[in-house]
């Protein structure tokens, strides 16, 4: 009988409806097991029945009026999951989709993530179901001040730092902050992925695709002694950390040839054209196949999911959960695509994981491979802090390190337990130790 098994059976019963938490927290329970076995004090405390459920739950209305002049509701979510190890920390997303249990898995995921980091952040995530497509600008705005005008009561530079995700950059960021400013009447480091003029951090828009290629070369370095150069690559996505990661794979030496949004891909055999994609998704918000006006030679295919039958050496699914299932992972393998580095959270189904790591692929696990967005969120605050800023150099110099450190702990951990390779299980009992070891020592705080 499994020691974590009626931690699961009770979470399962609680929140049945939320299928993407009940996904991530499986994968993290099943991968504490030995670690239960180990230390019966985590147990015993009950850390495993608290560390899944959030400290608190924030669910909010965000009405705001539309161009027209109507009055739009959307409902707002912040949930603060953990902070055993440092302020709650993690992004915002708007997009449709959003839902308590996609919050929740998010929050639940960032936890780890950013106690691998090695940075006092603990773990949150908020959101909206706000669909940010096809709206003005004067929409946006308005929207992101309602929300803010609700959270404002419940972040805070000590006790919660939102950032952005899906549907979240600088523009939205900006106009949050704003907003804050105006309630609190005060300047603070209260965001992340803050713009350059006001506090932001040079290279937070490049963290999260970067570090994930750092992350992946020194996977591939030592797992299989490969690299990025030469490589051909295929990216899903084609926001803010599709985008880097292609720019970094390809200083690298890689050969980027597909990239996605949620419409369909573009595949271009010549290698992708970094400009061409940041001109239509950055600047002029349209659809990737405006890709076909610069480059008629290049194609478009309706259907994202189909973007993994391009063949490559190396995967990057860098847009949402779920979007690489098992027979993708076949087509993969069987293409010869030898790694996979997930820049998305959860965007590879379990027994697509199951598959991949069966088959000795390089596979890293978004909440490591990652990490850097939230990373360089971290010394973003550092710097807010400090009241002054780093250079880009600096920044990426400390980036590096954090994802190569980050992937010699979920190593490590990994052979430890007898898992060597196996970086989900490396990832997740890394995490979880800091962040069990704090809520220990805290006691059981009500
Ligand atoms: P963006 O909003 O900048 O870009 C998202 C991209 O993914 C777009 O190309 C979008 O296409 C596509 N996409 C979104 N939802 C779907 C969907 N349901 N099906 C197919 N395609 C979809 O977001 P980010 O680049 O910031 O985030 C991408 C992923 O990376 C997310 O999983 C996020 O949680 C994760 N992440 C982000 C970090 C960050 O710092 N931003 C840090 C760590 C992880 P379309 O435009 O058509 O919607
Ligand atoms: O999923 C993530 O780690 C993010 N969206 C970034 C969070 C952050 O606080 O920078």
């Amino acid at each position: 009988m499994k020691k974590l098994q009626g931690v699961y059976e009770d979470v399962l019963k609680r929140d049945a409806n939320e299928p993407e938490f009940l996904q991530a927290v499986k994968e993290v329970l099943d991968s504490l097991e030995p670690v239960a076995e180990k230390y019966p004090e985590f147990l015993e405390a009950g850390i495993f029945n608290r560390i899944v459920e959030p400290e608190r739950q924030i669910i909010f209305r965000v009405p705001w009026v539309n161009d027209k002049g109507e009055v739009i509701v959307n409902r707002g979510f912040r949930v603060q999951f953990n902070s055993a190890i440092g302020p709650y920390k993690g992004g915002l997303r708007f997009h449709p989709s959003v839902n308590l249990g996609i919050i929740k898995f998010l929050g639940f995921e960032q936890i780890f993530k950013n106690s691998l980091t090695g940075l006092p952040m603990g773990g949150g995530k908020g959101g909206s179901d706000f669909d940010p497509k096809g709206k003005s600008d004067g929409e946006i705005m308005r929207f992101c001040q309602s929300f803010m005008f609700e959270l404002a009561r419940h972040i805070g530079p000590d006790t919660d730092v939102p950032a952005g995700d899906i549907g979240v950059g600088a523009r939205e960021v900006g106009y949050m902050f704003g907003m804050y400013k105006k309630i609190r009447n005060e300047f603070t480091g209260i965001l992340t992925g803050k713009g350059l003029t006001y506090g932001g951090s040079l290279a937070r828009t490049e963290a999260t695709g970067y570090g994930l290629c750092y992350f992946l070369e020194e996977a591939m370095k030592n797992i299989r002694g490969r690299s990025f150069e030469g490589a051909t690559v295929v990216i899903s996505g084609s926001g803010n950390v599709a985008i880097y990661a292609a720019q970094k794979a390809m200083q690298l030496g890689a050969k980027v040839v597909a990239m996605s949004d949620s419409s369909g891909y573009i595949y271009d055999k010549n290698g992708i054209d970094l400009d061409a994609i940041k001109k239509i998704k950055e600047v002029e918000r349209k659809r990737i196949n405006e890709y076909l006006k610069y480059h008629p030679d290049a194609t478009f295919t309706t259907g994202c999911n189909n973007i993994w039958t391009v063949k490559c050496d190396i995967a990057m699914p860098c847009a949402t959960q779920n979007e690489l299932d098992l027979n993708a992972a076949k087509t993969l393998v069987a293409n010869g695509c030898f790694a996979v580095g997930e820049g998305a959270n959860m965007p590879t189904t379990p027994d697509a994981v199951d598959y991949l790591l069966e088959k000795g692929i390089v596979y890293t696990p978004g909440k490591a491979s990652n990490a850097g967005g939230v990373a360089c969120s971290g010394l973003e605050m550092t710097q807010n802090s400090m009241r002054l800023s780093w250079s880009f150099e600096e920044v990426d110099a400390k980036l590096k390190t954090i994802m190569v450190n980050i992937y010699r702990t979920a190593s490590e951990a990994a052979k430890e337990f007898g898992y060597e390779n196996n970086l989900v299980v490396g990832a997740n009992i890394a995490g979880f130790m800091k962040v069990a070891r704090a809520m220990l020592a805290q006691g059981v705080t009500y």
